[in-house]
């Protein structure tokens, strides 16, 4: 008879085995008299032998004894927590020139597991190439591991006089059970260090002609290109020539598009 052991707190118990149809004489009852008479309702002489062609022995299971310690309730099992994943700071900064941003991402509120996320760029202002190289990958924390962890965006160095960009950095994907914390986004801003381009017009030499009015054409000319808007403000003054009598005075705004490096004022001459 196999009998099942387990770990739960309970009573001792108690199990029959009948023994029936023998051609040999069924043995006196052994054991546990006093549970076998409450249960078959037998002579309750100490002394006497059943004859009956049945018997019954009861056999009294004791629980096996544990070591005192496992008899214990066992202690409620504290919740575990794997930990919250987020970005250390909701903005980092980098110069143009600094080659490459270091980004940490941080585990708070539990060691428990091994658990990873993955990062990425993408969005912004600033252009992905020319800029910054894309990035993506991922981070991992071994169990019991709270330390930061960083991941690098490098920077592009151009000459280009641009405006602070900015690249967006996301977090996915949390494994193990981790979850994401608000700072789940971040942006990177890439401070520009390339001056403005100098802007300079060309002289003109150009025969009045003998009547009516000749076109005068100044160059505007950027020393270099920019990724911004450029606009100049141009205005006619009087030199040894008179506006009115010798050219048409004339004034207004000369605008460079982005990568333009050459515009040109057209004056009048009058004749
Ligand atoms: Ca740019
Ligand atoms: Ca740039
Ligand atoms: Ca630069
Ligand atoms: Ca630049």
């Amino acid at each position: 008879m196999l009998v099942n052991g387990d770990t739960q707190e309970e009573p001792d118990e108690t199990f029959v085995v009948q023994l029936t149809n023998s051609n040999a004489g069924l043995a006196k009852f052994h054991g546990h008299r006093h549970d076998y008479q409450r249960r078959c309702g037998a002579d309750t002489d100490a002394d006497s032998n059943t004859n009956a062609d049945s018997a019954r022995q009861r056999l009294h299971l004791r629980q096996s004894r544990r070591p005192r310690q496992s008899r214990r309730r066992m202690p409620t099992p504290t919740p575990q927590a794997f930990g919250t994943l987020q970005f250390s700071s909701a903005s980092y900064s980098i110069n143009e020139n600094g080659a490459q941003a270091t980004v940490t991402v941080t585990r708070t509120g539990g060691v428990d597991g091994a658990v990873s996320v993955q990062y990425s760029t993408g969005g912004g202002t600033a252009t992905i190439g020319s800029d910054y190289a894309a990035t993506s990958g991922t981070l991992s924390w071994p169990d019991g591991d709270a330390s930061d962890k960083t991941f690098t965006v490098a920077v592009t160095n151009d000459t280009l006089n641009e405006l602070d960009e900015t690249v967006s950095l996301a977090l996915n994907n949390p494994t193990g059970g981790a979850s994401l914390g608000n700072l789940s986004s971040a942006t990177i801003t890439i401070a520009d260090d390339d001056a403005p381009p100098a802007i300079s017009i060309s002289d003109v030499s150009q025969a009045e002609g003998n009547s009516g009015t000749t076109n005068f054409s100044f160059d505007v000319t950027l020393s270099a290109a920019s990724s911004q808007t450029i606009t100049v403000d141009y205005l006619t003054l009087n030199g040894s020539a008179q506006a009115g009598s010798d050219f048409q005075a004339a004034g207004g705004t000369l605008t460079f598009a982005p990568g333009e490096t050459t515009r040109t004022v057209v004056g009048r001459r009058q004749r």
